[in-house]
């Protein structure tokens, strides 16, 4: 082995180290980066308990944070009202959609299958259950829906609405045990009001 071979090779060497140096720094920065965000997020959730009654500055954990609400992917199904009452019991209520943004966002979490949203009809007119205007807001139909179908067969029509496979919406019987989303907004009061 000649003196000018071996000096490439500790060349070689070098540089592969200096290679996996650089490799393992940027893991590690990832790492470290990772940490102090979850850090942040359970200091965070440790100032709600203490302080009940307090105004929402962060998601719960395990809840997806996106243009100021949290938000909640069930992985089981429930009849519509099931649904609300978890995510009541939450402070949170079924997803509210009124923009094309929050569908895109929903409908990306959700994947294609059924979920429930906080829209229904069960009492006469379309509501969203927090609220929001339904005839001036925003929708996003199936064709030919909402039909209130009495051909299920099940008794009565259809009353509540529900992401269907391609993220557009049906009415459907509020009794089928579809996923549902859970949202609250941040910013606003986490907890029951403090007595008077
Ligand atoms: C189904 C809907 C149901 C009802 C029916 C009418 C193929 O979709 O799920 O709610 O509208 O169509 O045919
Ligand atoms: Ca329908």
């Amino acid at each position: 082995m000649t003196k000018e071979y071996q000096d490439l090779q500790h060349l070689d060497n070098e540089e592969n180290d200096h290679h996996q140096l650089r490799k393992d720094h940027s893991s590690l920065l990832l790492h470290v980066k990772q940490f102090v965000s979850d850090l942040r997020s359970l200091s965070c959730q440790m100032v709600a308990l203490q302080g009940n009654g307090s105004l929402r500055t962060c998601c719960p954990i395990n809840w997806v944070e996106h243009a100021g609400s949290c938000y909640w992917f069930s992985r089981t199904g429930k009849p519509w009202h099931e649904a609300e009452k978890y995510c009541q019991l939450e402070n949170a209520y079924l997803v509210v959609v009124t923009s094309w943004e929050e569908q895109r966002f929903v409908q990306h979490h959700i994947g294609p299958v059924n979920t429930w949203m906080g829209l229904s009809d069960q009492n006469g007119p379309w509501k969203w259950v927090d609220g929001t205007d339904y005839e001036t807001g925003f929708k996003n139909w199936r064709p030919e829906q909402p039909d209130d179908w009495y051909g299920h067969g099940l008794g009565g029509g259809e009353d509540c609405a529900h992401f269907t496979d391609d993220g557009r919406w049906n009415d459907d019987v509020c009794q089928r045990p579809y996923r549902w989303v859970c949202e609250t907004e941040l910013g606003k009061a986490s907890q029951e009001p403090p007595l008077p």
